[in-house]
């Protein structure tokens, strides 16, 4: 049978189903070009001249990797001449970047995170690109960056597709477009996305959990008693010995739950409460959160679903708790004081 590339797999959804616009597929096929150049930039390492920091600050006052900073610049350059987007929105931007005006204006919004994981970047660990797609809202200001922002400040229930791309021993794409979620398999011969599962499906419940328990604590009650739960395994109330795997890389620890289950919390403690958790809303949070529950798993702070959340500003950071729906709920339940 042939294959279905990426292309092919977006026209079907244009044109059989109705899913998404000639738009939206020229946008995330342009997306998914962009992260092969990404892909090659990573791929090319120490020989490249891509490792190492790249002598600035973000502004999340985080240092920026060289290749935090060429994989923003890919993005970017990738995205704004085809006409599709209004504007874009980094982790790696202060403000919002305006489709200059020699070039047509689309009626799309993208956010992404250029690279995500960037403290593996350097010791050769996967990391990932993730992005969310919004409809630009009518009559919106894009006169100045600034003005911008106020367009993106939409809850992750009005994203119209959200992706990311893992750069690991494969680079794989992992899409929805509100119709379940597919993976992509880049073959590099062919410098092709070739759709290689549909229909991703969560088990509902797992024996798996990520957290980074150096964190352990600063964590409120609700979490420390579930994970305490957790570590008592068979004998403890949950009556089942459970097992755990950090990669702090969000793309590649949500990856592995995409492909058999487990739970992921990054959630508030009492070192973040003053920024608002670790994770940022608009890139990581919301475009996960759709992937998650389109895939029948669960996705809340602890105290609301995320993608519920109205946005505040562009760079807001919530807590995160997600994947395999019992287990979600489970510990949603103890912030809730419910068991
Ligand atoms: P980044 O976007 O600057 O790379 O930060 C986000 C990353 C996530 O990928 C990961 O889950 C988390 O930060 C790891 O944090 P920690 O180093 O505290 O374990
Ligand atoms: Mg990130």
């Amino acid at each position: 049978m042939a294959q279905r590339t990426l292309a092919r797999y977006l026209t079907e959804e244009q044109r059989n189903k109705g899913v998404i616009t000639g738009d939206l597929k020229f946008l995330i096929e342009i997306v998914s070009r962009a992260c092969q150049a990404i892909s090659i930039a990573i791929g090319k390492g120490g020989l490249g001249g891509v490792l190492g920091e790249a002598g600035s600050d973000n502004v999340q006052g985080e240092a920026q990797k060289k290749l935090d900073v060429l994989s923003n610049d890919i993005l970017l350059d990738a995205n704004e001449w085809g006409g599709h987007l209004a504007a874009m929105a980094s982790e790696e931007m202060d403000l919002p970047h305006l489709v200059p005006n020699r070039y047509p204006q689309g009626e799309y919004l993208l956010t992404f995170d250029p690279l995500d994981g960037s403290s593996n970047i350097d010791v050769n660990v996967s990391i990932g690109t993730i992005f969310s797609v919004l409809k630009c809202p009518e009559g919106a200001d894009l006169s100045t960056p600034e003005a911008a922002e106020a367009a993106f400040l939409q809850a992750g229930t009005a994203q119209v597709a959200a992706g990311y791309a893992v750069y690991g021993p494969t680079t794989l794409l992992v899409l929805t477009v509100g119709d379940g979620v597919v993976v992509f398999t880049l073959d590099r011969e062919q410098g092709q996305f070739i759709l290689s599962q549909e229909n991703v499906q969560i088990p509902a419940d797992t024996k798996e959990f990520a957290i980074n328990m150096a964190n352990q604590r600063f964590w409120e009650a609700p979490v420390l008693r579930y994970v305490t739960e957790m570590q008592a395994g068979k004998e403890g109330p949950l009556g089942k010995d459970y097992n755990m795997r950090w990669v702090a890389s969000m793309v590649a620890d949500v990856h592995r739950i995409m492909t058999r289950g487990g739970i992921f919390m990054y959630p508030l403690d009492s070192k973040l409460r003053g920024q608002g958790g670790k994770l940022r809303l608009m890139y990581e949070a919301n475009p996960m959160a759709f992937l998650i529950e389109q895939a029948g798993g669960a996705a809340t702070t602890g105290r609301q679903r995320i993608m519920d959340i109205q946005p505040e500003k562009l760079h807001q950071r919530v807590p995160v708790i997600l994947g395999s729906k019992n287990e979600v709920e489970r510990v949603t339940g103890y912030h809730a004081g419910q068991v």
